[in-house]
């Protein structure tokens, strides 16, 4: 079912020339309101005005996440801070994290293509949608929640956490969607087992899983465990949260990118360079009609390739492929970003500690596991028990509370972490690739 019939099918000239009228239009706000991209338009000598075809895209300057901490919170903002009425906010080590504010037609956008997406998973007004992607300054749950009701379902705000509460709330409520990390799907999932509860006995019948990656073998173990339809989700909280684009159940192959409201583009990760339509690249989007916080050209640092072949559903919207991964360090754990660098920052602000450290990830019972392994100083005696209980427990602490992930972690005798000859091996990523 389409949510919005004529902007899903719009020919592809027509969306071309409303996507140009939109770049114009976001390049003189940009221009005229935000003084970086002002700076950064005057440093490559060109004007709004040199915008004439969607090709000139390739002009304009890149944004990278760094630009939105150097930024912290609002200089990026495109309008008063009067008219943002909602704040989302991605975890940082000093306070600099990425802020994004949405105005109130940004919400009803957001809506919107939330709901477009559901509705191309097979997600209905008859629909009891559970939504268990954690709700506050990450936008999973409140994103989701604001497409499911667009769609007028129902909607259970379940967020994470309570997994064998979760279970129960989806046998008495009926849940006929279930929305979340593919992960925690999974987990969920083993839970409701132990405790006699199998999803295929619920009338669960379709599956929102993003915010990580997953693959095509997790889809059908999922479908057949569960007896659902998985379906894939993607977005990012620069960008706008989850409904940046999303899979149909028609074809269940690359997810639908909102073209009239996100270009898309694919660049070599190394140069930046557009590369010729289908190869995998780099995606890169700039927002059309955002007003809170306008990106050019965005690095998303997500590795996947654009097909525009048409599709079986209706749709005229590119598709891109399964997100193949990511062309830096960041790492997503239980859904939540985390570079390596933020935990270096914390283990360094510690001086009893060295820099030789190393991060364990691995998964037990489908859930993400994170270990940070960090070797200690000679001056702190091993013989101190106390001492090292508490400087564990601080640093759990504050991993947990500035990045917002649960560690263990391991204070090591100097010199055990074995030295590489090159780059050292800091990241151990022992997660199935399934
Ligand atoms: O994860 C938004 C979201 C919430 C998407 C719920 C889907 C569902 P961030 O926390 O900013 O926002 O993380 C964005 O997560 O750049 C990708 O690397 C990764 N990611 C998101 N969806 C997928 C997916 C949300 N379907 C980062 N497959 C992105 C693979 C994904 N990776």
């Amino acid at each position: 079912m389409l949510f919005n019939i004529k902007q899903e099918t719009l020919p592809r000239e027509e969306l071309e020339a409303l996507q140009l009228r939109r770049l114009q239009n976001v390049c003189n706000r940009v221009y005229a309101t935000v003084p970086f991209y002002r700076k950064r338009f005057d440093t490559l000598g060109i004007t709004p005005a040199d915008i004439r075809s969607l090709e000139d895209l390739r002009l304009l300057p890149f944004t990278e996440k760094q630009d939105l901490r150097d930024n912290y919170p609002y200089a990026l903002f495109a309008v008063p801070r009067d008219n943002i009425v909602r704040l989302h906010a991605s975890s940082g080590t000093t306070g600099k994290a990425v802020v994004v504010g949405y105005t109130a037609r940004d919400l009803e956008n957001w809506a919107e293509l939330t709901a477009r997406g559901m509705a191309a998973a097979g997600v209905t007004r008859h629909d009891v949608v559970h939504v268990a992607y954690g709700y506050g300054l990450f936008t999973g749950g409140l994103g989701a929640h604001g497409g499911a009701e667009r769609l007028g379902a129902t909607v259970v705000p379940a967020s994470g956490g309570a997994t064998k509460r979760q279970a129960y709330l989806m046998r008495d409520f009926g849940a006929t969607v279930l929305c979340c990390t593919p992960s925690y799907a999974l987990h969920l999932w083993e839970a409701g087992m132990a405790e006699g509860i199998d999803f295929l006995d619920l009338p669960l019948r379709v599956g929102c899983f993003g915010a990580e990656p997953w693959t095509e073998s997790m889809r059908q173990d999922m479908e057949a465990k569960m007896g659902i339809d998985a379906l894939n989700i993607y977005g990012l909280s620069e960008v706008m949260g989850p409904g940046v684009a999303m899979e149909c159940v028609e074809e269940k192959k690359g997810l639908h990118l909102w073209e009239d409201h996100f270009l898309p583009e694919i660049v070599n990760p190394q140069n930046g360079e557009p590369l010729p339509e289908g190869e995998e690249g780099e995606l890169v989007i700039t927002t059309l009609t955002k007003e809170g916080i306008p990106l050019i050209r965005y690095r998303t640092h997500d590795l996947t390739s654009l097909d525009y072949t048409p599709c079986r559903c209706g749709r005229t919207h590119v598709r891109i492929t399964r997100l193949a991964g990511r062309c830096d360090d960041m790492l997503i754990i239980r859904g939540v970003n985390v570079f390596p660098q933020q935990i270096e920052a914390l283990l360094m602000a510690c001086h009893e500690l060295t820099p030789n450290y190393q991060i364990i990830v691995d998964r037990e019972d489908n859930l993400d596991t994170l270990e940070v392994c960090v070797e200690m100083g000679e001056e702190l005696l091993a013989d101190e028990i106390r001492k090292l209980q508490a400087l564990e427990s601080g640093l759990r602490k504050s991993i947990k509370e500035f990045l917002g992930v649960t560690a263990r972690v391991r204070l090591l005798q100097p010199h055990s972490i074995v030295r590489s000859e090159g780059k050292a091996q800091r990241i151990i990523d022992r997660r199935p690739k399934r």
